[in-house]
């Protein structure tokens, strides 16, 4: 993992979130939105109680129209307030504000018959390294407040930002741990790039990837390659068409594995083989 997360850090993660979480009157759970399962901390519910929640699919631009229907449909179902953002443009965000005014309607009248009149709104963000909180952050405050990027838990120390319509959101994000003895997790954090390649070699995240989307979105690859598939192909005969279309070959004629894997990888992570969700609601079982 990027974050190491042995026993006492969690711990001790858990704590501060858990006194963070006194000061605020909603939570933000952020999702990677090809990811929903897998990007989502085992133990969140435990942890946030009856602490109001809104999840955030993030990432929304690179998952399938589909998968987000499917999700979005999941959590309505639950009565869990959800939103699709795309944390780069700040899509959803609008929605995510309303949202946010809509479910601390109660508490608001509540203040208000006691004659507390405009108590800001406290929130704060939640969610696995990578998923997207300090682009959110950067999303709703509207300013490059938040560092972004590829090293965990840069912020340091507790502020209030001011946000549109008497919301403040607490400017340290609580960064969790996601369930860490799923193979499957593992996986589809390889491939979405939220922990590092070498849990296992290149090649075999590169084929069980490929594989992955054989089964989901054969069409995309094709397209993607300009191959064709056959009818119970091997994802291994798969990732040869697509070194041959794409000269990842190494002197001799022989397939430069460790390029063409990390080619599709690169290129998956980009969303330039298209926009595919990894997990669906009907997933939950396995994970
Ligand atoms: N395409 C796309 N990329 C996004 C989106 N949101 C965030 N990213 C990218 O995802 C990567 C991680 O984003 P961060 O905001 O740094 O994630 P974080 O949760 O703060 O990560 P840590 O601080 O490491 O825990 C960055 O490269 C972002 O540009 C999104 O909605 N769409
Ligand atoms: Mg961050």
């Amino acid at each position: 993992m990027k974050v190491n997360w042995y026993p006492g850090h969690m711990k001790k993660t858990k704590e501060l979130l858990q006194k963070n979480l006194k000061l605020v009157d909603v939570v933000f759970e952020i999702l990677d939105s090809r990811i929903p399962i897998s990007s989502k901390n085992p133990d969140i519910d435990k942890i946030t109680g009856q602490k109001p929640r809104i999840v955030i699919l993030n990432k929304s631009d690179l998952s399938s129209e589909v998968g987000n229907n499917e999700w979005i449909d999941y959590f309505n179902k639950k009565n869990i307030p959800v939103v699709l953002v795309n944390g780069v443009t700040g899509s959803g965000i609008k929605n995510l504000f309303n949202i946010t005014n809509k479910l601390m309607k109660n508490r608001n009248d509540r203040l208000t018959k006691k004659g507390i009149k405009n108590k800001p709104i406290r929130a704060m963000i939640v969610g696995v390294p990578n998923v997207g909180k300090s682009t959110i952050i950067n999303a709703l405050t509207g300013k490059r407040s938040a560092k972004t990027g590829n090293k965990p838990g840069v912020t340091k120390g507790k502020q209030w930002i001011k946000l549109k319509g008497n919301i403040e959101l607490l400017d340290t994000p609580g960064i969790l741990w996601p369930k860490l003895n799923s193979k499957t997790v593992s996986y589809n954090l390889a491939f979405t790039g939220a922990i590092k390649d070498d849990i296992v070699d290149i090649e075999t995240l590169g084929l069980k990837l490929v594989e992955k989307i054989i089964k989901n979105e054969p069409k995309l690859l094709i397209d993607r390659y300009n191959i064709t598939i056959e009818e119970k192909e091997k994802p291994l005969e798969v990732l040869n068409s697509i070194a041959i279309k794409r000269g990842c070959i190494i002197k001799g004629g022989e397939i430069d594995y460790s390029r063409v894997t990390k080619l599709i990888i690169d290129e998956y992570r980009k969303g330039k083989i298209g926009k595919i969700t990894l997990e669906l609601p009907k997933d939950m079982a396995e994970v």
